[in-house]
């Protein structure tokens, strides 16, 4: 069967009505092409000289990634001449990025973590970009951080690539989730799972179990039950994956099942991970792919978000695990 590339497959989606504008189609095209562009600069590592420390902060307060910045450069300079965007808010940047004067304006607002991951730059494990589109409210209206605080079930896409043995994008525009492979010879995302369907039920939970001590009491029961096996409450073995890339556990559940956790605790009392840019779009990635995304008890797209670069305990994967979870909260 011939492939079918991620445009055909957004110019599908245009004209199945009510889902992609030309504009949102043009957005996620750009957006897709600076993926290709930063994962040909993950791919090239030391011999790009873009490994290492930039020597700098980000707002988080987090050393940066010489390839956090790059990556962050890379996705604002192909979104600037485009005339579909309003803004771009970016975890590598406190306040969010307006068209330069002169540039033209779109109906849409983006929100990228440009480089997920980064803790793993250096030793070679998968990383990736995260992206969320929301509407600008009050198109012509100056657009600010407000405009950017909007529960995450206003998304019209979401999607995130991963730079791993194959560059993958994984994609929703709100009519189910699919992914793509990129063909570096054409230089181009080709369809290959044009219908993402996660497993209801997983054996496989994703945590990173050096916080154990910081966890809640639920949090502590359900896994302590997991570990128990098929001795134990939940009467079946589990297995153990935590790669401390999201789009890289993320792409695994959507792949085969599963279950990821990133819960509020004593010491990320919050939760570690950002609701704009991280949970909202793997949020509704796996929504629309049959899963389900809280923060341990409340859905994710339904949080009004009051800060731009808030943090959220994350629990998402296969719907009954996840419901399982929100049952040890009870
Ligand atoms: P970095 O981008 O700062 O490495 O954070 C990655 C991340 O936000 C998410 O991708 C991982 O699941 C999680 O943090 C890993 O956190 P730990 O390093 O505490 O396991």
């Amino acid at each position: 069967m011939k492939p079918i590339t991620l445009t055909q497959y957004l110019i599908e989606q245009q004209r199945l009505g009510g889902h992609v504008t030309s504009e949102l189609r043009l957005l996620i095209q750009t957006v897709a092409q600076a993926c290709i562009a930063i994962g040909h600069a993950v791919n090239r590592g030391a011999l790009a000289g873009v490994l290492g420390g930039a020597g700098s902060d980000n707002v988080q307060g987090e050393a940066q990634k010489k390839l956090d910045v790059i990556s962050n450069d890379i996705l604002i300079e192909a979104n600037e001449w485009g005339g579909h965007l309003a803004a771009m808010v970016s975890e590598e940047m406190e306040h969010p990025h307006l068209m330069p004067a002169g540039y033209p304006t779109g109906p849409y607002l983006l929100l990228v973590d440009p480089l997920d991951g980064s803790s793993n730059i250096d030793v070679n494990v998968s990383i990736g970009t995260i992206f969320s589109v929301l509407p600008c409210p009050a198109a012509g209206a100056p657009v600010t951080a407000a405009s950017f605080l909007q529960p995450g079930s206003n998304q019209v896409a979401a999607g995130f690539a991963v730079y791993g043995p194959s560059t993958m994008l994984v994609l929703t525009v709100g009519n189910g989730t699919v992914s793509f492979t990129l063909d570096r010879d054409m230089g181009t995302f080709v369809l290959t799972a044009p219908a993402v369907k996660i497993n209801e039920d997983t054996g496989e939970f994703a945590i990173n179990m050096s916080n154990q001590r910081h966890w809640t009491a639920p949090i502590r029961r359900y896994i302590d039950d997991c570990l128990a096996g098929k001795t134990g409450p939940r009467g079946k073995d589990f297995n153990m994956r935590w790669v401390a890339s999201m789009v890289a556990d993320v792409y695994r559940i959507i792949s085969r099942g599963g279950i990821f956790m990133y819960p509020a605790d004593q010491r990320y009392k919050e939760g570690r991970l950002r609701l704009m840019y991280e949970a909202n779009p793997m949020a509704m990635v796996i929504e629309q792919a049959g899963g389900a995304a809280t923060d341990g008890v409340r859905r994710i797209l339904d949080i009004e978000p009051s800060a731009l670069h808030q943090r959220i305990g994350v629990v998402l994967g296969s719907k009954n695990e996840v419901a399982q979870v929100a049952q040890y909260h009870q």
